[in-house]
């Protein structure tokens, strides 16, 4: 045991580096840019020095997906951590947590905040991206307040503190003494596992999973993130499925070369794997493990149905909600289907601009219980981030149930009794990756311009390959007054909403570590039976040129097809229909 007083904090000089800002979650950038002299070390001082109520004595979680440069990173944590009086640091074994692990952490040892090494969905490696972000005592996402000043004091920060600490072995679980530092290091799975089994009823979906004949089918797929030992840990040591109902599930640093998004793009091995073997449940998640896809035999979830599904059933067959829902809410992007849940329920319903930190207000007053983002973001107030296993087992709860009502239930099943009952929003998000940000921005300031000329509300805006036209009823910049503490975020999303009561908008991504990725939302509801079987694509089609045609986007970014089309069953990809029979 060592005395505190022989480990000197040195102060070392550094000069600041540009575009160290927060993104919509954290900051995000190529390997090789945190591998920069003082880059790292200047990101994490900042973050120290923003912490409310400062980081001397405190309790700090630390850990990630595990991808490339994680170590390395940890190890910077550690040292800078010890010069700026932290007390005591929980870490992953092998610097390993999800980002719902962290949260659950954070929130059950009452820490004061977390460090999460993760670029979440973006691919990782040597040449591929890596992620900062910091969470604080509630277990979310740090508020724009707090990554304002820790983006203002990197833009002049002149030095770091740090104690010289050798390598500490990140391998073995217990508590250590590392220099001034006490070190938990914690097995990534149990405390995340037991809150869990606090929330579903694990018997109920064992029953259904073993005694039914046939035995529905699942498979699970981590891409190679960091969800892989949470789903061996739940599919087959909980649930007792076998070997194959997982796939993808050894954590590596670069994802095994994938890309770890849970779309119909990028988990393409799901989706194979499920339409060849006719797998009843399907699902994956993302790298860090807070984004999930459900995706069963010829059915596609869109997030926005999965988020109102499940606040549809959460009361009647998932315990945690038995004393009932308190309210819901989505990002403003996402589709209103959950919105039309509320309404049916008498509940509360909240937009909230795109990022989960915009939930935690609203969670910690009491006021939320479930909400959702299309970008494949579900959750609740069980912790203050998303979370993609806790989803994935809500739908497993969910078939339980609606097996029991209706034995021979699957996902298309589940999905029509709610399109049934609320109506179906159609909805579908177009993705241009790394665009010239000139050029994104120039869009973007295009369509504010016109939103704001004259005329422009109450105008049609007509499709190029059809009759049909729309009358715009509004035409703004998304800004959210938070009901809680009262602040204000603007510039959150291009939308124009048209009287027929269809969306379309346009955003900037929050997420991306180059260039500028444009996401076109297009939105529309219908109570028309006779559609709800259908593949949104064709529906929203007018919306879509409308979008295409307003924005002039091609003309802006030389784009004429998107990297990725998100859409209620169906994908294509650069704009070729990636296997419409086995889509729809
Ligand atoms: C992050 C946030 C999400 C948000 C998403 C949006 O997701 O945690 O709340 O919806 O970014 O991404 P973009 O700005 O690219 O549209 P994640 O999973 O990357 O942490």
């Amino acid at each position: 045991m060592s005395n505190n007083s022989e480990f000197k904090r040195t102060t070392v000089q550094t000069t600041p580096h540009s575009g160290q800002k927060p993104g919509t979650s954290g900051l995000r950038k190529k390997v090789k840019v945190f591998q920069q002299k003082h880059y790292t070390e200047n990101f994490i001082q900042a973050t120290l020095s923003a912490m409310p109520g400062g980081c001397e004595g405190k309790t700090l979680v630390v850990g990630g997906d595990g991808r490339f440069f994680s170590p390395e990173a940890t190890q910077i944590i550690l040292r800078l951590a010890a010069g700026n009086g932290v007390s005591h640091i929980i870490i992953g074994q092998d610097s390993i947590l999800s980002t719902p692990a962290v949260s659950a952490l954070i929130r059950s040892k009452k820490a004061d905040g977390g460090i999460l090494l993760t670029a979440s969905h973006n691919p990782g490696g040597p040449n591929n991206d890596f992620g900062i972000k910091f969470n604080i005592s509630n277990g979310g996402p740090a508020p724009e307040e707090v990554t304002n000043k820790i983006y203002k004091i990197t833009e002049d920060i002149k030095e770091y503190h740090e104690v010289d600490l050798p390598d500490l072995d990140l391998s073995k679980t217990g508590e250590f003494t590392h220099g001034p530092l006490k070190i938990t290091i914690v097995d990534p799975v149990s405390n995340y596992l037991s809150l869990l089994q606090s929330i579903f009823d694990f018997d109920a979906i064992k029953e259904w999973l073993h005694n039914t004949n046939p035995k529905p089918t699942v498979l699970f797929d981590a891409l190679n993130g960091v969800t892989g030992p949470y789903g061996r840990a739940i599919f087959v040591d909980t649930l007792g499925l076998d070997e194959k109902s997982i796939q993808n599930c050894t954590p590596s640093p670069d994802f095994g070369g994938g890309h770890p998004d849970p779309n119909l793009t990028y988990a393409h091995t799901l989706v194979e794997a499920v339409e060849k073997n006719n797998i009843l449940f399907g699902a994956a998640s993302d790298g860090d493990g807070d984004r999930n896809m459900i995706y069963g035999k010829g059915a596609f979830v869109t997030p926005s149905d999965s988020v109102a599904i499940i606040a549809d059933w959460a009361e009647k067959c998932i315990p945690y909600f038995k004393s009932g829902v308190k309210g819901l809410a989505r990002s403003m992007p996402t589709s209103g289907a959950i919105d039309i849940v509320a309404k049916k329920r008498g509940l509360e319903v909240f937009e909230v601009p795109t990022g989960w930190k915009f939930f935690g207000n609203l969670m910690d007053a009491g006021r939320l219980s479930i909400c959702g983002e299309e970008s494949f973001g579900t959750g609740s107030d069980h912790i203050r981030e998303k979370d993609g296993v806790w989803a994935i087992v809500a739908w497993l709860q969910i078939l339980a149930a609606a097996n029991k009502e209706k034995p021979g239930s699957d996902i298309n099943d589940v999905l029509m009794m709610h399109w049934k009952k609320y109506g179906r929003s159609f909805f579908s998000r177009y993705d241009y990756e790394e665009c010239e940000s000139a050029g994104a921005e120039k869009m973007m300031a295009h369509l504010r311009e016109l939103f704001e000329s004259s005329g422009f509300v109450g105008s049609d805006l007509s499709a190029t390959s059809s009759s049909a036209s729309f009358k715009v009823a509004s035409a703004d910049d998304f800004s959210y007054t938070d009901p809680i503490d009262g602040s204000v975020s603007s510039k959150q999303g291009l939308y124009i909403k048209f009287e027929d009561g269809s969306r379309i908008i346009f955003r900037l991504s929050g997420t991306g570590s180059s260039g500028a990725t444009i996401r076109l939302y297009v939105e529309k509801y219908s109570q028309d039976e006779s559609e709800y079987g259908k593949d949104a694509q064709d529906g929203l089609k007018p919306l879509i040129e409308v979008a295409l045609k307003v924005s002039k986007l091609q003309e802006f970014t030389g784009r004429d097809k998107p990297d990725v089309i998100t859409v209620s069953r169906g994908a294509r990809v650069g704009g070729a229909r990636r296997d419409p029979d086995m889509m729809c």
